[in-house]
């Protein structure tokens, strides 16, 4: 016979946060938790875009997502997501850690203030996100906190110092966390993704022989990725995936990014 503990989670009722839930992985984690029965806060810069995703989940779920619009390198505004939501709904069982952004180039031709705001949110922002909303999760015990990291997390080419330095870091800080509050009853994903085809490309402001490149890869799809998240979630609660490394099948290596770093 089964011990509670070794049956699925379910999602119905599981309160979440999702920042980067204005577009890409975060929106489509959003929308499959909701899908679920979960409730759901979305949290990104763009209202408008928030907007429009909880009116397109009204409905799908157990009640509509709540909106918190904010910069995840304000403390403030972190605060603002952890405290609206658990005013809400009483509490908080869920962190997707996802909000980020790519940039490529040469340390020496680098731009000093993209650097800072990468870092700002890569980094900074990710670490805010954990202390406000685990906080909230050790106080009843449970919990499951599922961060966005990258491909470019395990290995780096040229080109890519900040951004793979950044999810390096992201790696680091997420495995700290998971011996940090395993005892706790809280688990810690790390979620690896290689090319997914969303707005990262174009924010990163890569050359168009990247975006061409990543096309060829036949790229994986939000939904693929959130879909993965909430296999991850589902586990029973004894279960912690720690690290998982998603790439479309046709992506083996970094390749695409070898000659990015070199001044294109
Ligand atoms: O990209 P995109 P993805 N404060 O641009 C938000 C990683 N990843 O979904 O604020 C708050 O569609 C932004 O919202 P807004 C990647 O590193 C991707 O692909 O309104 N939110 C938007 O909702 C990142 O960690 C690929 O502009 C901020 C979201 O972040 C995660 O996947 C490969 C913010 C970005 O959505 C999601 O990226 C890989 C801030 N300061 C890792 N700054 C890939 N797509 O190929 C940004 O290995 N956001």
């Amino acid at each position: 016979m089964q011990s509670e503990q070794q049956q699925a989670t379910d999602l119905r009722g599981k309160v979440a946060i999702v920042t980067g839930a204005s577009s890409g992985i975060g929106e489509a984690i959003a929308e499959e938790l909701v899908q679920r029965g979960a409730r759901v806060a979305l949290f990104a810069r763009r209202e408008n875009r928030l907007q429009a995703l909880a009116q397109r989940l009204a409905g799908k779920g157990s009640e509509e997502p709540v909106i918190v619009p904010g910069d995840v390198s304000k403390p403030e505004d972190v605060q603002k997501l952890v405290n609206q939501t658990v005013q809400r709904w009483g509490k908080l069982d869920i962190v997707i850690a996802n909000a980020g952004f790519g940039y490529r180039s040469p340390i020496v031709d680098g731009d000093p203030q993209r650097w800072k705001n990468l870092l700002d949110t890569n980094v900074y922002g990710l670490l805010l996100t954990l202390k406000y909303g685990v906080e909230q999760l050790l106080k009843h015990g449970s919990g499951h906190v599922v961060v966005t990291s990258s491909v470019a997390g395990r290995s780096v080419t040229a080109g890519g110092a900040v951004y793979s330095g950044s999810k390096f870091a992201v790696g680091a800080i997420a495995e700290a966390l998971r011996e940090e509050v395993g005892q706790q009853g809280v688990r810690v994903t790390t979620i690896e993704p290689g090319a997914v085809e969303t707005e990262f490309a174009e924010v990163a402001g890569y050359p168009p022989g990247i975006a061409e490149a990543i096309k060829q890869l036949d790229p994986l799809q939000a939904k693929e990725i959130a879909l993965v998240v909430i296999q991850v979630l589902e586990q029973p609660g004894n279960v912690d995936i720690a690290e998982l490394t998603v790439y479309p099948t046709k992506q083996t290596n970094l390749s695409l990014f070898a000659n990015a770093g070199k001044g294109q």
